[in-house]
């Protein structure tokens, strides 16, 4: 196999074959409860944020949507998703949340959800887009458009009680964000066989996540620390 693979064109790929409806199974079942626990965070946030509840709550009921929408591109191609494998997948940014919530840390909760999270999310949708099947690429550009707007919220709520939070954003980043670079390892094979190269999809998030913590207030020499942060080269 050549060092530098052209990604495949969604043409090239044969979405009914084993390979790729296996690889599937643990892709879609990891979006299906990232959208999930997106669903379930912003309703934990309603309740800590009362003055931005019917915000929190509107961005809670288009998780929804976004988990049934993912879950109808399973189905479409017979799929069926491994949720104890996503769960699994989860379950560190999940505990780190729980935490966050149950001690009332509102800047950790922000990071790990709508600014990690929803980037992770905006990279993977982006570069998932070009080689999905015609089904799931109706469905995923839908969704990435409300995520943009999840991660705005996250950004503003961030920037405007900038000075106030600047030293939790930094915890909650040096304590979340080598998990996604591990996270991204576990998925590197998977998504290969979809057609998504890891260097695209770190590459996306660098740009969200960099742009995100720009917009916040943090300054360039900030965001090349903060971004880099466990990721091993
Ligand atoms: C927040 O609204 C949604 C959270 C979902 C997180 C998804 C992370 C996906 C990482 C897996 C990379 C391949 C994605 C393929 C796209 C269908
Ligand atoms: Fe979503
Ligand atoms: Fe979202």
């Amino acid at each position: 196999m050549p060092q530098l693979e052209a990604t495949p064109e969604a043409s090239s790929l044969d979405f009914q074959s084993e390979i790729y409806r296996d690889a599937y199974s643990r892709i879609n079942a990891i979006v299906i409860e990232g959208e999930q626990e997106a669903h379930e965070n912003y309703l934990r946030l309603a309740e800590l944020l009362p003055d931005s509840a019917a915000d929190l709550k509107s961005l809670a009921k288009m998780e929804n949507r976004h988990r049934k929408g993912f879950e109808a591109c399973g189905r479409n191609l017979s799929v069926t998703p491994d949720m104890d494998y996503a769960r699994e997948f989860f379950s560190r940014l999940h505990g780190n949340f729980q935490t966050a919530a149950a001690e009332g840390d509102l800047a950790a909760c922000l990071v790990i959800q709508s600014l990690i999270i929803e980037c992770f999310a905006i990279a993977a949708y982006n570069i998932y887009i070009p080689v999905a099947d015609d089904f799931a690429r109706k469905i995923t550009e839908g969704v990435v458009k409300d995520e943009y707007s999840h991660l705005n919220f996250g950004e503003e709520w961030l920037k405007a009680r900038f000075e106030q939070m600047k030293a939790g954003i930094e915890a909650a980043n040096r304590q979340n964000l080598p998990i996604v670079w591990q996270m991204l390892n576990q998925v590197e094979n998977d998504a290969h066989i979809l057609g998504m190269e890891k260097e695209a999809l770190v590459e996306d998030f660098m740009i969200q996540y960099g742009e995100a913590l720009s917009n916040i207030g943090f300054n360039t020499r900030d965001i090349m620390k903060m971004s880099a942060m466990g990721l091993a080269a």
